[in-house]
């Protein structure tokens, strides 16, 4: 009797430790094959990836990854002592420092440096600065608009298209620059590069103007010109934006440049359509293609300052893939800057746009003053309430779960923190941190961010933690996801990853 229920328990033992040894082996097989699910358990870790300093006082920096060969890949810095220097006449003020570019390794070693000349100015309007392999021979070229008229800094006849090797920093090429704009100050330097692929062979985009007459140029490999569409003052359909995304928006191989509301197609430059076009005649801040996941389908959102006479509404419009309205909202306000961005843990896609009052700027930064800030699920256009301010934020996936957290440290106004989508603080960059780029451009998980500080600290921060989840890679292997980080020495183009 005894014996028998002996076995019995060494049987039930076993039975347990079986069943023990079996949930253990199914969590490590689970873990192994969602590495997503087990990384939501930890805590995001900020810390410096690399830090270096480029010796030089710093008041506007832009970076942009760059291809050094078909292996390393390593950061161009544009920059000066000057802040951003703005055409605008209240904005705009002499430069005290000339522009410098320079590429250095992702570990901070400097790999070469160019001092520019005395008439190229550090604003992002007068010098857009663009990387990109142009003859495809592993190695960016480095495109920027330079003035060869060292005395007469605000002159047209001296701007120049120039190209030089990103790895070496050697003269490559230089063309003259198109003049489409005989206006204001603000009207003329509103200078673009940009690049894109037609069924897998680069294209190099020219651009300028943004409020009345505009020229968009595309060149083949040799530069040789392939088309080009110049939008007079007077022709009906929006103006252009301070954003200027390409994306392939039809996926038929051919990416498409956003002129403002206008989509146009690389291959040939026509028009897939213009969205607005009868109804809407002045710019938008924010054009920014916004991916619904489920679907695989983009929309694009757009905020709209004060238009002709004040009569322009809505202010904010969001638009399905075929440029046709889905939702839109405010009848007044001067819109002026946001983004979209997908919030986790169950992909909430938020649109966020800010209204203001008056904006200054000059030696001293960038200040908004009345800043309403507005919230919206982005394809409902439901309002939603941030549980942060997101004025002056960037969404950034930097524990790779695949889906965004908010640094706001874009302008003096931005309070260098680091926010989770429940509007917890979950790092902190330094009080006098400016964010360049926040994009994966190092070779570990999850995505990082590039700061830059007054006395020429550069540091790349990251969370410790990272993990990619199936999502996060998806992202980064979308043939959108390069097109967007090339975009960071041109144009207003640092959060367009949020809609992605
Ligand atoms: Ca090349
Ligand atoms: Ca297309
Ligand atoms: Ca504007
Ligand atoms: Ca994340």
């Amino acid at each position: 009797m005894e014996s028998c229920m002996l076995t019995h328990w060494i049987r039930v033992k076993m039975m347990k430790n079986i069943q023990i040894f079996l949930i253990v082996f199914l969590t490590i097989l689970f873990v192994q094959a969602y590495p997503g699910y087990s990384q939501k358990q930890q805590e995001i870790e900020l810390m410096p990836l690399a830090e270096f300093n480029i010796q030089a006082p710093v008041g506007k920096l832009r970076a942009i990854p760059v291809q050094l060969n078909s292996k390393t890949r390593g950061i161009l810095l544009a920059y000066s002592a000057d802040k951003e220097i703005d055409p605008w006449i209240e904005m705009f003020y002499p430069p005290t420092d000339r522009m410098k570019i320079a590429v250095y390794s992702i570990e901070g070693q400097k790999i070469w440096e160019r001092e520019l000349g005395k008439g190229v100015i550090n604003g992002i309007w007068f010098t857009p600065v663009y990387a990109f392999d142009m003859d495809q021979d592993g190695t960016d070229e480095i495109y920027y608009v330079n003035n060869i008229d060292s005395v007469h800094i605000l002159s047209y006849e001296g701007l120049r298209l120039a190209a030089i090797d990103g790895s070496t920093g050697k003269d490559l090429g230089s063309w003259p620059w198109k003049r489409v704009e005989q206006g204001s100050l603000s009207h003329t330097f509103r200078n673009f590069i940009m690049g894109g692929y037609v069924h897998g062979k680069p294209v190099l985009i020219t651009a300028q103007g943004t409020y009345a007459s505009m020229g968009i140029q595309v060149w083949n490999p040799g530069m040789n010109q392939r088309w080009e569409l110049l939008i007079g003052k007077d022709e009906p359909g929006p103006r252009g934006s301070h954003m200027s995304p390409v994306i392939d928006i039809n996926s038929d191989g051919v990416d498409d440049l956003l002129w403002g509301e206008r989509c146009i197609e690389l291959d040939r430059g026509k028009y897939l359509f213009i969205a607005d076009r009868d109804v809407y005649s002045g710019h938008s801040d924010v054009i920014q293609p916004t991916l619904h996941w489920p679907d695989n389908r983009w929309y694009i959102f757009t905020c709209r300052e004060t238009g002709d006479q004040g009569q322009i509404k809505p202010r904010v419009v969001m638009f399905d893939e075929g440029g046709n309205r889905v939702w839109h909202d405010l009848e007044t306000g001067h819109m002026d800057m946001g983004w979209t961005a997908h919030t986790g843990p169950e992909d909430k896609t938020v649109a966020f746009t800010i209204s203001r009052g008056k904006k200054v700027a000059g030696p001293d930064g960038f200040f908004r003053l009345d800043v309403v800030e507005y919230a919206y699920e982005a394809f409902s256009g439901n309002p939603v309430n941030l549980p942060f301010s997101a004025y002056n934020t960037v969404p950034v996936d930097l524990n790779g779960d695949g889906f965004h957290e908010f640094a706001s440290a874009l302008d003096e106004q931005s309070d260098k923190k680091i926010y989770d989508h429940q509007g917890r603080v979950i790092g902190d960059l330094g009080e006098k941190a400016y964010l360049a780029m926040a994009s994966k451009f190092l070779d570990r998980p999850g995505e990082q961010i590039l700061c830059y500080y007054p006395d020429g600290r550069i540091v790349i921060w990251g969370d410790k933690n990272a993990v990619d989840s199936p999502r996060a890679v998806k992202r980064y292997q979308h043939p959108y996801y390069r097109q967007c980080q090339r975009l960071t020495g041109t144009g207003y183009n640092l959060v367009n990853l949020g809609g992605l």
